[in-house]
């Protein structure tokens, strides 16, 4: 059994479809992160990046004690390599997951993360932050795009590669993204949207987070929250 601590953001997703790609036992634990849920103590024991998701596997491969795991990409990795499924076992196929897994963690994400921030739920809206952002997740949907031309998944058959992308390929629209422009792209959505195991992900989406589709912040309390973050919170 795994224990799943969540909430329905892009982030989350990635785990939601891993797990139901393949059948894993798990339960979610709502983390909801508008009220603060991830400052909890018991929480940040295992999360010390005050983040979801963050797992903990209840019945790890070595027999041991539960083991804890955080950062999405780590997850993905954990889960591929617990199951020995997602993540190819020949050197050379393993290698070009990862490339592209630590290319949606350290390129896609982040950059769609401050596109996100800057053009939907900044108060002040800067020409500057938001032209940046924009171009740059413009410029890495060309990358996967171009990447996508010749072939149907990102690296060989689908694996975590695609699903740690797929979700922040998702909300193109918040992103400022035309999705015709990138018609390979698009085709790899469409392909992804349309396995079963994405659309129960996605359903427990609306399930944990009734006002999931809604902006994540509806009050100052909720920005104070989320934006207003300092060393003090993990301390
Ligand atoms: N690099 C981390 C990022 C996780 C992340 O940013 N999670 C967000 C939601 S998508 C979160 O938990 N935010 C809570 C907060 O900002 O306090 C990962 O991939 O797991």
């Amino acid at each position: 059994m795994i224990d799943l601590y969540y909430w329905p953001t892009p982030n989350g997703h990635k785990i939601t479809m891993f797990l139901e790609e393949t059948g894993l036992d798990y339960k979610i634990f709502p983390v909801d992160i508008s009220a603060g849920d991830q400052f909890k103590p018991e929480f940040l024991a295992f999360s010390p990046n005050n983040r979801m998701p963050a797992i903990i596997d209840h019945a790890p491969a070595d027999g041991g004690e539960a083991i804890t795991v955080f950062e999405s990409g780590a997850i993905l990795v954990y889960l591929a390599e617990k199951t020995g499924r997602f993540l190819p076992h020949d050197v050379r196929g393993r290698k070009t997951v990862l490339e592209w897994l630590f290319w949606q963690m350290g390129g896609l994400g982040p950059m769609a993360g401050q596109n996100h921030h800057f053009r939907n739920y900044a108060l002040e809206k800067l020409p500057y932050a938001i032209d940046r952002y924009v171009n740059e997740t413009n410029r890495l949907y060309g990358v996967l795009n171009k990447r996508l031309a010749d072939r149907e998944f990102i690296a060989g058959d689908f694996s975590i590669a695609d699903m740690a992308s797929y979700p922040w390929v998702v909300p193109y629209k918040n992103q400022g993204q035309d999705i015709d422009q990138f018609p390979h792209l698009k085709r790899w959505l469409e392909t992804i949207r349309a396995r079963p195991a994405t659309e129960r992900a996605y359903a427990k989406a609306k399930e944990v987070n009734p006002n999931f589709g809604q902006p994540a912040i509806r009050t100052e309390e909720e920005r104070k929250i989320l934006f207003g973050q300092t060393a003090a919170v993990v301390r």
